[in-house]
């Protein structure tokens, strides 16, 4: 299934950084070029994890302490006095640990120097909202406490530019919602003390990660977020606006309240979402939404599955249950969605409203209400999709039937579609069935180029003989 991302701890190791980098710079429209407007998209992200040689390097322990230098051998105490000191070219290198949140306002690296915030490689970080807010507030006992706590990792306004956070943890932005969840709400004696004790809390629940909105002046740009884990929020996984930001094989789940709960919340021009796992969040996996619209942007090789509905109270019918798909882009132009995977959401697998957008190569299986859906729009592209076994497979306007062909909406034959493998067998009905699509779909959710074989596949797999 969607194991190309390392679930669990990111162990990541230097040598593996030099990945990622230009965001939809290849996504440049081929085959459909006659018949869309080529407007490039082009996100010149930082090299994530890439120090600039000079930089300098600063770490911190939770042995250490913030009036120490911030070396090796006398590191500081708080991820907090790394951010506050560093500067462009640097990178802040964090020990093994639980440590408090932390809040970034108005820090610049520069092009080929961003600021790198990252965990020391194959040590495992955990920024845990438990431990209090970056004012390292301690969180009080009272659980029915709903002071404001802020998300574990806050980029604030105005803007900054140019940083890369990489390989940690970010959990339990809401403590409330973490002790909630040992309750076993199909008893009536623990759904009492829910709603007498959580329910009015947890709507106050908060994001994991918060990129905050500048209403006017510069938007945030050149943020890069990878291989980060994202687990246990009352709210949103990851939440904001801005341009030019790059989010790389993260990881979210159990994400989730009464109120929200999705897995990114987001919207801006020029993103790339790649190679992302998001699954059981309340809302959908990723909600790209209308109010400042995603324009421009790669949605590639991601897997969505398991959301809506909710995660910790399930079985609670005093708890609204929200429908998710696994990709909802809800207002937003001239991006592309490819090589995604979306099963098992309580909603869509991909749903896009806008105009311009490409939906090309994804598998969908298995969504509660339909695969692939056009919510509304014009000149939108649904092409080479798997959308097999839900109630409806493709629910597309007739604004957009004629940019629609080679789909498959019958048994493509999956290795093992209840392993949530959705590889193709041999002589399966996707195999040389698609349209030849260029550029605008290289290679597939294993990286692997197209074609493979007599011609184009249909799906996010192309078939290989010999695996
Ligand atoms: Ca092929």
């Amino acid at each position: 299934m969607c194991a190309k991302t390392t679930l669990g701890v990111a162990a990541c190791l230097l040598v593996c950084l030099a990945v990622a980098g230009p965001a939809a710079a290849e996504a440049q429209p081929a085959a459909a070029k006659a018949e869309l407007p080529a407007r490039a998209p082009a996100a010149d992200a930082p090299e994530p994890g890439n120090p600039s040689a000079g930089g300098r390097e600063y770490y911190v322990s939770t042995e250490g302490d913030d009036s120490n230098p911030g070396t090796l051998d006398q590191p500081f105490k708080t991820i907090q006095k790394g951010v506050d000191v560093s500067s462009a070219g640097d990178t802040v290198l964090i020990r093994a640990g639980r440590y408090a949140g932390f809040r970034v306002k108005e820090k610049h690296g520069k092009p080929g120097a961003p600021i790198t915030y990252r965990n020391c490689p194959g040590e495992r970080v955990i920024v845990d909202g438990y431990l209090g807010m970056y004012l390292g507030k301690p969180i009080p006992e009272d659980p029915a406490h709903t002071g404001y706590l802020g998300p574990p990792v806050h980029i604030e306004g105005g803007h900054s530019s140019y940083l890369v956070f990489e390989g940690f943890e970010i959990t339990n932005s809401d403590p409330i919602i973490d002790d909630a969840r040992k309750l076993d709400l199909a008893k009536p004696a623990d759904l009492e003390i829910f709603k007498k004790k959580y329910l009015r809390a947890a709507r106050l629940s908060r994001c994991g990660l918060k990129i905050n909105a500048s209403r006017s002046g510069p938007r945030h740009h050149h943020l890069v977020f990878r291989k980060l884990t994202v687990y246990h929020h009352g709210d949103t996984g990851f939440a904001g606006n801005g341009e030019d930001i790059a989010f790389i094989e993260n990881h979210v789940y159990d994400v989730g309240g009464p109120r929200s709960g999705y897995g990114w919340y987001a919207g801006g021009k020029r993103w790339l979402f790649r190679g992302n796992v998001v699954h059981d969040c309340n809302g959908p996996g990723f909600h790209l939404y209308g109010g400042c619209r995603v324009e421009d942007s790669l949605i590639e090789g991601n897997c969505s599955y398991r959301n809506g509905g909710t995660w910790w109270h399930r079985s609670s019918k005093h708890v609204k249950k929200n429908s998710g798909a696994g990709i909802l882009v809800w207002g937003g132009n001239n991006n592309i969605i490819r090589n995604n995977i979306a099963f098992g959401n309580d909603g869509s697998g991909i749903t896009v409203k806008g105009h311009y957008n490409k939906v090309v190569n994804n598998t969908v299986h298995g969504n509660r209400r339909c695969g692939v859906q056009v919510e509304s729009g014009s000149a939108n592209l649904i092409i080479n999709n798997i959308a097999f076994g839900q109630p409806k497979d493709l629910e597309i306007g007739k604004d957009v039937a004629a940019a629609e062909k080679t789909n498959l909406t019958a048994d493509p034959g999956f290795v093992d579609a209840a392993g949530e493998d959705y590889h193709l067998r041999s002589g399966s009905a996707a195999v040389g069935a698609g349209t030849d699509l260029g550029a605008t779909v290289p290679t597939d959710f294993d990286g692997v180029a197209r074609p493979q074989g007599t011609g184009y596949d249909i799906g996010a797999y192309e078939f290989r003989a010999a695996r």
